[in-house]
């Protein structure tokens, strides 16, 4: 048993006077672990713990039970702890633990992308792997420079994101999102510019796709213009951004990048590490919209968030490429690959985590309840400081009203009323997102923003 925190005086004035869960943890336990994404300090001083999960609810070390408002962290759409995947996770590792994944394969994995292939739209054919969303977009982007380094054309380097996008953390990520606030310590990454960002004082409040900002997509043809093609491998955007608080395409936007990357021969890429698998109401993002990328990106819930995996899909056009410019075939015709890409315990949640999906129908689900969350979330309207809704599918961007030069202050503020009330949401930026798994119930959704509601009411 761990030492409790009462038993070291000199560091009680630090860990003192609103500890919540700690009782099970040593004050240099928790000063050890460096926490990702995380106000270290305020955390240590007062931790939220969970211990255990079930369906839509975690429970936390002094058994609190928790609402899951953001299905994990945009992971859990199943609901937690489905029998379906433990089982099928601890029967692969007591089985294949482990399994090289450069040289020599093991079944899960090809029947694992042969099921992403026909989950994802025609046309997206090659599933590469990694374990994150992270590893998952530098991949796509050193298959993009590779294509046309392969095609003839190293030229072709520079990538597009846009402003408010989020990929991930790692430095091809950082390069083409556009949130500064991951960026600034980080000093110089991949050669990328950005298109705006797609949000409009007159879009507020929309419902679904904003009527208005298509023509935001033609700001890629000023970039065009200023580096030229020639110099442009690929065009990265989250069909809906997901991390700078739930932006939904406007109607006819994605259609005309779409467009433009074809009329310029500039490959599209979709981070659906969030719109992936069923929070849209489809199977994805590209469907959803109608939109086919040339590489999507997948993460999260392939797995229902129970083993870290992501997923590249790609054209058949981009790995004939490197296949046919591979040399002799004994030669490696992509070096990239993580010691875990395809891992077989990963493989066995992913094949699970997708039965479940579609055996339960669960994007369709969400569409015929996003009405529902919809109706409910945009009740917010008019509570105190909020300035903002958006949503799509299942999930809900809540913007609020700044302190003044304080933009992340109110929604962490309102983050913790709501987890003592025993409700989990995610604050970030000026925002709170909402996104419940996908087998939530109305009375479920009717507690969850009722209780928004009155935690804003009790904002100071
Ligand atoms: N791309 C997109 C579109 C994402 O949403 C990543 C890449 C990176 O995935 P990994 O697995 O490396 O974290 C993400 C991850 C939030 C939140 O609060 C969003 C993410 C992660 C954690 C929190 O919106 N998105
Ligand atoms: N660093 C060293 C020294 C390594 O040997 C390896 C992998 O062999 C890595 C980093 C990369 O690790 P991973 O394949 O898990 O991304």
């Amino acid at each position: 048993m761990p030492d409790n925190v009462e038993s070291h005086p000199e560091t009680q004035a630090e860990t003192q006077p609103e500890l919540q869960g700690s009782s099970v943890l040593s004050a240099e336990e928790l000063r050890a672990h460096w926490m990702p994404f995380t106000g270290n300090r305020q955390f240590k001083r007062s931790p939220r713990l969970f211990a255990s999960a079930e369906g839509v609810y975690y429970t936390t070390v002094d058994g609190r039970k928790v609402f899951d408002g953001l299905s994990g962290l945009w992971t859990c759409g199943l609901g937690h702890c489905r029998p379906e995947i433990s089982e099928a996770v601890s029967k692969q590792i007591a089985t294949l633990d482990y399994s090289p994944g450069f040289q020599y394969g093991h079944p899960l994995s090809f029947k694992l992308a042969h099921k992403v292939v026909e989950l994802t739209p025609a046309g997206l054919d090659q599933v590469f792997f990694t374990d994150s969303g992270s590893e998952t977009i530098d991949t796509a982007l050193k298959m993009a420079r590779g294509y046309w380094r392969s095609r003839g054309m190293p030229g072709k380097s520079k990538f597009i994101g846009r402003i408010k996008g989020y990929h991930g953390v790692n430095y091809g990520g950082i390069g083409v999102g556009g949130i500064g606030f991951n960026r600034k310590l980080f000093g110089q990454s991949v050669d990328a510019d950005h298109i705006p960002h797609t949000v409009l004082p007159e879009n507020d409040f929309s419902r679904g796709m904003p009527e208005k900002g298509a023509h935001l997509a033609d700001e890629l043809e000023e970039l065009v213009l200023l580096h030229d093609a020639s110099n442009i491998a690929a065009v990265v955007v989250e069909p809906m951004s997901g991390t700078s608080g739930v932006l939904p395409p406007p109607k006819g936007y994605l259609n005309r990048l779409r467009e433009i990357c074809d009329k310029h021969n500039i490959l599209l890429i979709f981070d659906e590490v969030i719109t992936g698998l069923g929070r849209m109401g489809s199977l994805t993002g590209a469907e959803e919209f109608g939109v086919t990328p040339d590489i999507m990106t997948l993460a999260k819930q392939i797995t229902n968030g129970a083993q870290p995996l992501g997923a590249v899909v790609t054209k058949a056009d981009i790995y004939d490429t490197f296949m046919d410019q591979g040399g002799p075939d004994y030669m490696v015709e992509f070096p990239h690959g993580y010691t875990y890409s395809a891992h077989p315990v990963a493989c066995a949640a992913g094949l699970a985590a997708l039965d479940v999906l579609e055996k339960e129908e669960l994007p369709q689900r969400v569409k015929s309840m996003s009405a529902y969350f919809e109706n409910a979330v945009h009740q917010l309207k008019g509570a105190p400081y909020v300035k903002d809704i958006r949503n799509y599918g299942f999930a809900a961007g809540v913007s609020l009203e700044h302190y003044p030069g304080e933009p992340l202050r109110r929604p962490f503020e309102l983050g913790l009323k709501c987890f003592d009330k025993g409700f989990y949401i995610r604050w970030g930026a000026d925002t709170v997102q909402l996104a419940p798994a996908f087998v939530v119930t109305e009375q479920q959704i009717d507690s969850f923003i009722n209780a928004v509601g009155e935690s804003l009411h009790e904002l100071p």
